[in-house]
């Protein structure tokens, strides 16, 4: 019982079986976080020690350093020689918090606070990364950083954004930043930082939730540091009020992937700068001359969208693929394939089956279409919408009930699973995977073919498990129960370790 939380490393695993290959997976403790949360927290969130939710390896070739994002705040230096921890930066100011940003929200509804970062394509040369986190609006201080803790931080030309606009009420704003470290070779942050966009959310769930640049794109390629941006519909798609049509609306960010250019220096020929003057938008988005939609969508129609992967496969590089995780509402996790300008169904689909207006689901109609919503009342015709290509349901012992991360694993380590897509789920700490060619396969618009989904079992120190958190008390309805599963994969070519990052309560886990 010496490790209360930390990032796993899956080591190996065991063969058996003919027919679907039973996969056992080992798990070794890899390290621990910093406490941030209470040993005697109440709630979600405050009772977990930690709540790690991305780890991500520094892109500049050493290999050395890996980064960690704490929801609570902190941003960590991971060091693989040390095996230690530094806090590189903290965005958590909230109250009489020490980090950045005042209006830092985090409270007991899941994504909150510091939700994800990623590194800009060309780190290594310019020190570029990206962050997102959640304020509230209404908090009285000022949503620009305070530095008197990270005095490396310069703010002379940093400059708030106006929040884009969602119809209904605002709660709370999804803030997408870049900072540019001028020294990468050091384990502090100098430099400065650039709000790019600020978005606004009807409510605290679901918000923006992760950020993805095409690694395939190499410099000169049309897709060069071009960023994808998961945006979740901020709870608005299962509301039964206009807001319900908020995912749909092509006026709207929420419950979209945007596709923007953040440095206004890139791609100037064949983009056109935002309303903020902070990015660019490329002028081959899908909707990037419809009139009254916003340029920056991607795709659209997705309720919970929180982790996107692109998988790129070594003996296909030119097509690689966009995929995304979405946590559904009434009984289907799934994992969509993103194409321009598809439309996935929300919140008038869920899984391969119809969301009605009362949140119950039937198999879906004959004819197969949905108004296109240009904004309130406007449509422009209609669209057959796109299905996911693996969908889990909420029945207790078989399914799950919050998808987590997830990606195609291309590495050597373990050869029994490349070419595969390893996934979690939040709450019941299941793992599985599925052959990503037949994810390819089902990604056909029929909602009847999907992938086959198998279950990884967890050994640890001799014992098998059936899943990442084998307490026989679990309910899934339970969020105080939930495991917060994550899956982490390392950048280097040719080893692709995984890491699984579970944020537990010490009474219900096993580490
Ligand atoms: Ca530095
Ligand atoms: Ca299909």
């Amino acid at each position: 019982m010496g490790v209360f939380l930390g990032l796993l490393l899956l080591a190996g695993l065991a063969l058996s079986g003919a027919t679907a290959p039973e996969i056992t997976i080992e798990i070794k403790d890899f390290a621990a976080l910093p406490i941030t949360g209470a040993m005697d927290g109440v709630g979600n969130s405050a009772g977990l020690l930690a709540r790690v939710n991305f780890l991500r390896e520094e892109p500049a070739g050493s290999k050395k350093r890996l980064f960690a994002n704490d929801l609570n705040g902190p941003l960590y230096l991971f060091d693989r020689v040390t095996k230690q921890f530094s806090e590189y930066l903290n965005l958590n100011g909230a109250g009489d918090r020490k980090g950045l940003f005042h209006r830092t929200v985090i409270d007991n509804l899941l994504a909150s606070g510091f939700i994800s970062f990623e590194f800009d394509p060309d780190y290594a040369r310019n020190g570029k990364f990206y962050t997102i986190h959640l304020e509230d609006p209404t908090l009285p201080a000022s949503p620009v950083p305070d530095n008197r803790n990270f005095p490396g931080l310069k703010l002379n030309h940093f400059a708030v954004t106006p929040p884009v606009r969602t119809f209904g009420d605002t709660q709370a704003e999804s803030v997408l930043v870049e900072w540019t470290d001028t020294n990468i070779a050091n384990t502090t942050f100098e430099g400065t930082a650039r709000e790019l966009m600020r978005l606004q959310y009807n409510g605290r769930i679901h918000p923006m939730g992760d950020i993805a640049f095409n690694p395939a794109a190499k410099r000169g390629d049309p897709d060069w540091r071009v960023m994808y941006v998961a945006c979740g519909d901020g709870g608005s798609g299962e509301q039964k009020t206009k807001i319900r049509h908020n995912p749909q609306r092509l006026d709207m960010l929420v419950g979209k992937i945007l596709r923007i250019i953040p440095d206004l220096k890139e791609h100037p020929a064949s983009s056109t700068v935002s309303e903020n003057g902070r990015y660019r938008i490329p002028n081959d988005n899908p909707f990037a001359s419809l009139s009254g939609a916003r340029k920056e969508i991607w795709a659209y129609g997705l309720r919970n969208p929180h982790r996107l992967t692109w998988d790129v496969n070594p003996a296909d590089p030119k097509n690689p693929h966009l995929i995304t995780l979405v946590i559904g509402l009434r009984s289907w996790e799934t994992v969509d394939i993103i194409h321009k300008g598809a439309n996935y169904g929300y919140s008038e689909r869920e899984g391969p089956q119809q969301l009605k207006p009362d949140n119950t689901l039937t198999a879906v109609p004959d004819e197969d279409k949905i108004p296109v919503r240009i904004d309130e009342t406007a449509t422009e015709g209609t669209v057959t919408p796109r299905y996911p290509v693996i969908a889990y349901n909420h029945v207790r012992g078989v399914g799950g009930d919050a998808i987590a991360s997830g990606f195609v694993y291309r590495g050597k380590a373990i050869p029994q699973l490349r070419g595969k897509f390893l996934f979690g789920d939040i709450t019941t700490g299941k793992l599985w995977w599925a052959d990503f060619r037949e994810m390819l396969a089902a990604d056909d618009t029929d909602p009847k073919t999907m992938a086959e989904i198998h279950e990884l079992k967890v050994a640890r120190n001799g014992e098998v498990y059936k899943n990442m958190a084998p307490s026989s008390s679990l309910n899934i309805t339970n969020a105080e129960e939930r495991r917060n599963i994550c899956l982490a994969l390392d950048a280097c070519p040719g080893d692709a370790r995984i890491f699984a990052l579970p944020s537990m309560r010490l009474a219900s886990c096993i580490y």
